[in-house]
């Protein structure tokens, strides 16, 4: 009790987070009855028990985007996002960096002129409103192709300074990274910083070709890197770039089903790796960061300054520093 109240006072960057996935089964029943939305669940119980059990990555990504058919129009974002900020602010998130899913919101004909000033005007708020700072990531849903996610890219050209980087996220095994080599080169080109989930349910190739062929300059989970002694040396040497580490989604999925306790102390104690601790989907995952920071406490046996450093790796890893700085520390 004592170290999760050292936990909830610890300062922290959050950077891996879905908006979509802070989607509380509350408000997705508010949104649908404000909408007029018709969902399969009676009240928020039911929508609740929904989520209580997945078998693995993609049994869950069914239900996130099936959640997504409540968010309507610019409020029904903003309301999305501004609620993750309050909840984030009572967490101790003093930094957040959060993924967005364009073509979740265009697939379903809902414009980027609808949705992005909503997410954006929640973003321009939350430093007043919630004291949290925070950035907009767009990620491509890698199992739509490069092809659908450099137009979203031409898409989003109207927003390019309200935009700090693209991501790369949805199903990842049979969507290698080195498909999206040139849309990420592109991002690069326009000024944009560059992440992917990577190593999450596939294995430590993924990790490499997001390092080689796309320039990331973190790994959204990596907890695969573990599969591969060389590749743990090598983000060890260069010490980085950070894995954005979701225990309790990786406990949920069932990325290593049986022996994730080990896996988690493995990487954080035995391991030089830099980590940082998210949540991922945290309406879906049943845990808030601080939940996650706990969990990984728990398993890996970590004390008050063991989780400080933690916290501190999630501000070193965060765009908040430009690429030049951080190659310098
Ligand atoms: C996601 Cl946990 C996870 N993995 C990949 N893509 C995602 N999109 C939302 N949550
Ligand atoms: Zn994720």
């Amino acid at each position: 009790a004592e170290l999760e109240t050292f936990i909830g006072r610890l300062p922290k960057a959050e950077l891996h987070i879905h908006v979509e996935g802070t989607l509380e089964p509350e408000l997705m029943m508010a949104l649908a009855a404000r909408n007029g939305v018709a969902l399969p669940y009676a009240d928020a119980t039911a929508a609740a028990a929904a989520r209580a059990r997945f078998a693995n990555l993609d049994d869950f990504l069914s239900l996130y985007y099936a959640g997504t058919s409540v968010l309507l129009t610019r409020r029904d974002f903003y309301d999305l996002a501004d609620a993750y900020f309050a909840r984030a602010a009572t967490e101790g998130v003093r930094h957040a960096e959060l993924f967005f899913d364009p073509q979740a919101h265009t697939a379903r004909g809902v414009p980027w002129s609808e949705f992005f000033p909503g997410l954006h005007q929640a973003v321009l708020d939350a430093l007043a409103k919630h004291g949290v700072s925070a950035g907009l990531i767009m990620c491509f849903l890698r199992h739509l192709g490069p092809e659908a996610a450099a137009e979203t890219l031409e898409q989003a050209l109207p927003y390019r300074d309200a935009i700090c980087g693209v991501g790369l996220d949805s199903s990842e095994v049979g969507f290698p990274p080195a498909l999206f080599a040139a849309v990420f080169q592109r991002a690069a080109e326009l000024g944009w910083r560059r992440v992917a989930h990577a190593g999450e349910e596939a294995g430590p190739e993924y990790i490499r070709s997001a390092l080689q062929d796309l320039g990331v300059e973190r790994i959204d989970h990596g907890i695969h890197c573990l599969d591969d002694p060389q590749l743990v040396a090598q983000l060890e040497a260069n010490a980085g770039p950070a894995l954005t580490l979701c225990p309790l989604s990786n406990l949920r999925l069932q990325v290593y089903s049986g022996c994730l306790e080990a896996k988690l102390r493995q990487l954080v104690c035995e391991t030089r790796v830099p980590v940082t601790v998210n949540s991922d989907d945290p309406a879906y995952f049943g845990g808030y960061v601080c939940a996650n920071y706990a969990y990984l406490a728990q398993v890996a046996g970590l004390d008050a300054p063991q989780l400080a450093a933690l916290a501190a790796n999630s501000f070193r890893a965060s765009f908040l520093l430009d690429a030049a700085a951080k190659e310098r520390h």
